[in-house]
């Protein structure tokens, strides 16, 4: 038994990110060799960088999976491309979804295609107060404590928007 808990941050700003996240959800209990653990709330938040652009939607799922980290990232880009194939002729933005692993178990790992833990996660209030959410107890790879790292980051005008999907 090598399966491995690994938490994944989902996001979107266009065409209807509720359902976004909603269907990805939906996908990610799809992947093979994998099971969804649980699903945070989906949140409202401010969109970090350019600020041109609408509102976000994040929330962050718990995975139990026996892929390694490149196949279960394989499996991620699947389902974006997918959902952003579904979605292009109706709109032109690019990014109508975007899945991240945040931890993947205790491991750190740094190549060209993936770097664990994701390298923003320790400051985005979009991240952390989800994650608290499914994990409250959680301590990162490098010994920092979750609930020590929300009480560094302002909530920034997060918002509960809708229960986590089924
Ligand atoms: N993702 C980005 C850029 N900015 N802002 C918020 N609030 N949430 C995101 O998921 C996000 C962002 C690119 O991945
Ligand atoms: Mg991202
Ligand atoms: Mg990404």
């Amino acid at each position: 038994m090598s399966a491995v808990l690994t938490y994944i941050g989902l996001g979107a700003n266009l065409d209807e990110p509720v359902l976004q996240l909603q269907q990805a959800v939906a996908a990610l209990k799809n992947i093979a060799a994998t099971e969804l653990v649980a699903v945070s709330s989906l949140y409202g938040s401010k969109p970090m960088g350019p600020q041109d652009q609408p509102d976000y939607v994040n929330a962050v799922a718990a995975l139990r999976t026996s892929l390694s980290p490149l196949q279960l990232l394989d499996a991620l880009q699947k389902i974006e491309l997918e959902q952003g194939r579904q979605r292009k002729d109706e709109r032109w933005g690019p990014r109508t979804l975007d899945l991240d692993i945040l931890l993947f178990g205790e491991q750190t790992l740094n190549s060209e295609r993936l770097t664990v833990p994701h390298y923003g996660m320790k400051s985005r209030e979009f991240v952390l107060y989800p994650l608290a959410e499914i994990a409250a107890d959680l301590v990162l790879p490098d010994g920092d404590h979750l609930q020590a790292l929300l009480a560094k980051v302002p909530l920034n005008g997060l918002t509960v928007l809708a229960p986590a999907p089924q």
